[in-house]
């Protein structure tokens, strides 16, 4: 169906006075529409959804109709208009569509005078970004993780990542084990470390919470005058998980010194101004909701993420390159050595990372 059908589809009968690509996402089409709805500019963004990475997107939708209607109901009334994001329903009363050719449609409001960061050199921001995701987790803290639909299955189960390396290393499909002995050896010596999140979830030492599993901060929208946050975006990924792994995920990627796939690794390592930053909006925001083992935690949640996407490049280049998209032919091996890297360096860090967090903490 083309979008003129879609606007239809989705009761936008207004007046269309733009359409523009948005090109910074890599998984789904996206377009902002411009509307002209009794004298009032309004925008959308409408979306079809990657199939291929999303088997079910219906599962998507059912988590994020449940998820944004918390947080609204969580918002004062001044804050809802921008505060979170606002699905419509098309005219089967679904927040999604799908079309004749087995396309998958959404829409959204387009949130007025937002945007978003791809670099946070400004600690002030990075910070901002802390309170954001901190904030997503406030507002969802009293959500019932069990009733969202796990959208890739053990996607964080370090475990299964491990098991899944050792059998790659074991088959050697791509003839490639020879030549990576010490990265190997580095995963191996820190396997117990990387499995101790896993092993307390199981022990029901560690809460099953709601998480949103894409926590970099090009996922917050800003207000572009004040550059106060307004909402976390990209939902998608939004499945029952553990604090530590949203957290660990945000400082991996955001309080790195380099790139996560910085060729010279003596480049690369935990910048200690960014990772204060980030953890002091992001541990003030959820002290008072989060479990004495949840806070003592948050900092083998980075180093578990770092860990865990070490073992999945590794994994990857070992079976030939077919999970994640490279720029060059050795682009998984040199992710790789920057992610053990990061964590040799944030292993070196953990007493100073652990001060930091529980001075925010208040203990
Ligand atoms: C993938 O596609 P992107 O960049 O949003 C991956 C994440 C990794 C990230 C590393 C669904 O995310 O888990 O942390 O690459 N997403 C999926 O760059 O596998
Ligand atoms: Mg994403």
């Amino acid at each position: 169906m083309d979008l003129t059908g879609i606007y239809k589809v989705f009761g936008l009968t207004g007046k269309c006075a733009g359409c523009t690509v948005l090109k910074n996402g890599n998984i789904n089409k996206t377009y902002k529409v411009d509307f002209e709805e009794n004298g009032k500019n309004v925008s959308y963004i409408i979306q079809s959804i990657n199939t291929y990475v999303f088997r079910n997107p219906e599962y998507i939708m059912s988590n994020i109709r449940g998820v944004t209607a918390h947080i609204a109901s969580k918002l004062p009334p001044e804050k809802r208009e921008r505060g979170v994001l606002h699905f419509l329903d098309s005219r089967d009363g679904k927040n999604y569509f799908v079309d004749g050719d087995g396309s998958f449609w959404r829409a959204y409001v387009f949130v007025p005078d937002s945007v978003t960061y791809d670099t946070f050199d400004d600690p002030a921001l990075l910070e901002s970004a802390g309170a954001a995701f901190g904030r997503f987790q406030l507002q969802l803290s009293d959500y019932d993780a069990s009733t969202l639909f796990e959208i890739i299955p053990g996607f964080h189960d370090t475990k299964k990542r491990y098991e899944k390396l050792t059998e790659t290393i074991e088959r050697d499909p791509a003839g490639r084990v020879s030549s990576v002995g010490p990265e190997i050896e580095f995963l191996k010596k820190y396997r117990g470390m990387a499995e101790t999140l896993v092993n307390m979830l199981e022990k029901g030492e560690l809460p099953l919470r709601v998480t949103h599993n894409d926590t970099k901060g090009n996922n917050i929208l800003f207000d572009k005058n004040t550059k106060n946050t307004l909402a976390v975006i990209d939902l998608d990924t939004v499945m029952p998980g553990l604090v530590a792994y949203d957290y660990g995920d945000a400082i991996r990627f955001g309080a790195n010194r380099s790139d996560e796939d910085e060729p010279d690794t003596s480049k690369t390592g935990l910048d200690m101004v960014k990772f204060e930053a980030f953890t002091k909006g992001f541990v003030e925001m959820i002290r008072d909701t989060a479990t004495k083992a949840e806070l003592e935690t948050l900092s083998l949640g980075a180093i578990t993420m770092t860990l865990e996407l070490a073992v999945r490049f590794l994994d990857d280049y070992l079976d030939g390159d077919k999970y994640f998209k490279l720029n060059y032919p050795e682009h998984n091996l040199v992710r790789t050595r920057c992610q053990i890297a990061l964590a040799a360096d944030m292993i070196s860090k953990k007493d100073q990372m652990d001060e930091i967090i529980a001075r925010y903490a208040g203990n």
